[in-house]
């Protein structure tokens, strides 16, 4: 049996390892992010995932989604630029510093195109959330041969996908499952759920104690998406950036139950505007 170490992400290690902005910084300092999210159907996701990297901090946020979306998810996010979904994709991801693909994207052969090439040829790091798991499964060959970080950020249901297993039996052996699939493929797995899991490919595994009930509503994902890529972004390690990202959107979640919004009513937008108590708490 190979050793793992496995420990709490705790407060502490969110502040010793902090990327605090400097004051003679500027906008690319802070890292340029793509997200490749939302559809006709779910133009929500790239709002959310687009909103959420914008608050945590990224200096510029470029986002892709259908042409005919645009309007409606700049309407809600005028900080980020955009690109149509439908143009060449290289000018897309040259000068990224990280990107993010899959909320709400669906499952059309652009989107699996546009994921097979980033895997191939995008050099930072790459995170890939919600549909574009469910895509990943044809393409585990190419996830093995990447030599550029990949991150991928399954609930259950989606990491039960892309191991043929159901997602009861993914939470049963949740640490194994995770571990497992981390050091096959050479990737981050951050396993969510109440206690998400962060494992590392070199063998080690973050747990974070934040979060609660009021996370369990649609869009809640598409936002720790939005946040772990701002994070990844501008921060010199992987690992670090992932679990802080996952322990201030639960932390996000917390401080809005204690300050009397019951978990019924919490909604992900609410998540992002709580986003800036979270940052003064380690800023
Ligand atoms: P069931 O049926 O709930 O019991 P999908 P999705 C299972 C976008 N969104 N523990 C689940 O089981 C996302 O970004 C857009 C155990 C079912 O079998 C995606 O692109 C929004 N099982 C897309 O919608 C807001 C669990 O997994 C399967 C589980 C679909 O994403 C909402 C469902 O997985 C949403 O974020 C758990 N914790 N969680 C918008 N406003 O635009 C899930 N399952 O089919 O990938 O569905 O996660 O809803
Ligand atoms: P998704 O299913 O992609 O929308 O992601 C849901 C997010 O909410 C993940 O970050 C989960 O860890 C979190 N979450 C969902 N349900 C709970 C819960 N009961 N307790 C704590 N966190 C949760
Ligand atoms: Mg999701």
């Amino acid at each position: 049996t190979v050793s793992t170490q496995r420990a709490v992400w705790m407060p502490a290690d969110v502040n010793a390892h902090w990327q605090p902005r400097s004051a003679d910084s500027h906008k690319g300092t802070h890292g340029k992010v793509g997200i490749i999210a939302g559809s006709e159907t779910m133009p929500g996701a790239a709002a959310l995932t687009a909103g959420a990297a914008v608050n945590a901090g990224a200096g510029l946020t470029t986002v892709n989604a259908p042409r005919a979306v645009m309007p409606t998810v700049a309407a809600h996010v005028t900080e980020a630029t955009y690109f149509a979904r439908d143009d060449k994709i290289e000018p897309f991801y040259e000068n990224k510093d990280g990107i993010a693909i899959g909320p709400g994207i669906g499952f059309g052969v652009q989107g699996r195109e546009t994921l097979a090439t980033l895997i191939d040829h995008f050099k930072g790091p790459l995170i890939i959330d919600a549909d574009g798991l469910h895509m990943l499964t044809e393409m585990l060959e190419n996830v093995r041969e990447r030599e550029h970080p990949l991150i991928i950020t399954p609930h259950p249901g989606e990491m039960a996908a892309l191991i043929d297993a159901t997602p009861g039996e993914v939470n049963r052996r949740r640490f194994e499952v995770a571990e497992t699939f981390a050091r096959e493929y050479g990737v981050y797995v951050v396993l969510k759920g109440p206690c998400t899991l962060v494992a590392t490919p070199g063998g080690e595994t973050w747990i974070n104690d934040t979060g609660n009930a009021g996370l369990a509503k649609g869009g809640s994902g598409d936002v720790l998406t939005g946040m772990m890529l701002a994070f990844v972004a501008r921060y010199g390690e992987v690992q670090p950036a992932v679990s802080t990202a996952v322990h201030l959107h639960g932390y996000c979640a917390d401080d809005l139950l204690q300050r009397g919004v019951p978990a019924e009513t919490m909604t992900a937008s609410q998540i992002v505007q709580a986003l800036p108590d979270a940052l003064m708490a380690v800023d």
